[in-house]
């Protein structure tokens, strides 16, 4: 496949309601999305960099200057032996996962339009419809998330995810399952804690979480180990693995049951992939996470759930549960806790141009 022409868009979008996490809050996100053309199709693809470096160091900024510097400048013109090779020029630069993934998913979504197929197809997933939850931010008042909960729970979500930090935990989550004895949920802490929390964190197994996910630090291994032989509740990996060398490492100390892929976070879905096999020939499961994208990141997060071991509920949610407007037609719709599987060829959703281009702050084109 060649890659003739790049275009890196950015644009702002508002959440509906501002989201906080305990390493910050997010409501103005700046969004890239990036257009490829070559072989007769147009690809799209979105960088899931946040603006702010808490959940990673990648920010749109630095993903920006990555992308423009040095990737789309190499890869653009050049003839690749698809997806998989795609990045082989730039195979050079370290880390940067969410700058570089951009790019390879892009080409995934150009290969599948290629051969005419959808990405789920390309990719070789074949689960329909996925299965999805919600992940519900940091509420100041027990009563304002019980409300929340409530409107999920009716809207049919099938797991609901809850934003913890110190303060914010036990008895929150002992008030929740009082109130909602059946319904699935899980915590997740953005490495709010240390191993010394490891007593409290053990209250948590009476509750009956489905897990517990990155309760500590963002890049620990060992302490993941000793915190998981002392609880219960699983533990899910989510900031801690961005490669099979990061997941092989978690297996051997045993730092975690589940891990959240996010195809951004581990740069591509290469190895989304690889960590979904070693995950299921190890009798583990993986869900698919959300880094709050627009409809194009969503498309390609609903893609990597049709394979076989996404069998836990991914945080792929309904379009408007982010945005008043989402850019792509149709919106995603969540039915019977569920999202369909777009089976157009590639994302299989319409990118809404005019409006994309009326959003644009800043461009920039190679080829
Ligand atoms: O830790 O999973 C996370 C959003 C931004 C950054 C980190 C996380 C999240 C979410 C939201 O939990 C998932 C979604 O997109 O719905
Ligand atoms: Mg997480």
């Amino acid at each position: 496949m060649k890659i003739e022409r790049a275009v890196l868009r950015e644009i702002p979008l508002r959440l509906r309601e501002r989201f906080e996490i305990s390493s910050g809050s997010m409501q103005d996100r700046r969004i890239l999305l990036l257009t490829m053309e070559g072989e007769g199709v147009e690809a799209w693809s979105e960088c899931v960099a946040a603006e702010s470096p808490s959940y990673s160091y990648e920010t749109t900024d630095t993903a920006w200057h990555i992308l423009t510097e040095f990737i789309l400048p190499h890869i653009v013109g050049r003839k690749a032996d698809g997806p998989t090779d795609v990045l082989s020029p730039v195979d050079w630069i370290r880390g940067h996962g969410m700058a570089k993934a951009a790019v390879e998913m892009g080409a995934w979504d150009m290969a599948a339009r290629m051969d005419g197929v959808s990405l789920a197809e390309k990719i070789g997933g074949s689960r329909r419809p996925v299965p999805v939850g919600v992940s519900i931010g940091i509420q100041h008042t027990d009563e304002e998330l019980h409300e929340k909960v409530a409107g999920y729970v009716a809207e049919g979500y099938k797991r609901i995810k809850i934003k913890i930090k110190p303060g914010r935990d036990v008895a929150m989550l002992a008030g929740l399952r009082e109130a909602f004895p059946d319904v699935p949920f899980m915590a997740d802490a953005n490495s709010a804690y240390t191993l010394a929390d490891a007593p409290r964190l053990k209250e948590l197994d009476a509750l009956k979480l489905m897990m517990i996910e990155q309760p500590l630090r963002y890049d620990d291994f060992l302490e993941h180990a000793r915190l998981q032989e002392r609880i219960e509740t699983p533990v899910c990996l989510d900031e801690s693995v961005k490669s099979e060398g990061d997941l092989a490492l978690a297996l051997e100390l045993g730092s975690c049951r589940i891990v959240n892929i996010k195809p951004g976070r581990v740069g591509g879905f290469a190895t989304s992939r690889n960590i979904h096999d070693v995950m299921q020939a190890h009798g583990l499961p993986v869900w698919c996470g959300g880094m709050l994208e627009s409809g194009i990141g969503r498309a390609h997060n609903v893609a990597l759930a049709t394979l076989p071991n996404f069998v836990l509920p991914g945080d792929i949610s309904a379009s408007r549960r982010y945005w008043a407007q989402d850019v792509v037609d149709p919106e995603f719709e969540v039915v019977d806790g569920t999202l369909a599987v777009p089976d157009g060829p590639g994302i299989g959703v319409e990118p809404d141009r005019e409006r994309i281009e009326a959003l644009t702050v800043r461009s920039a084109v190679f080829g």
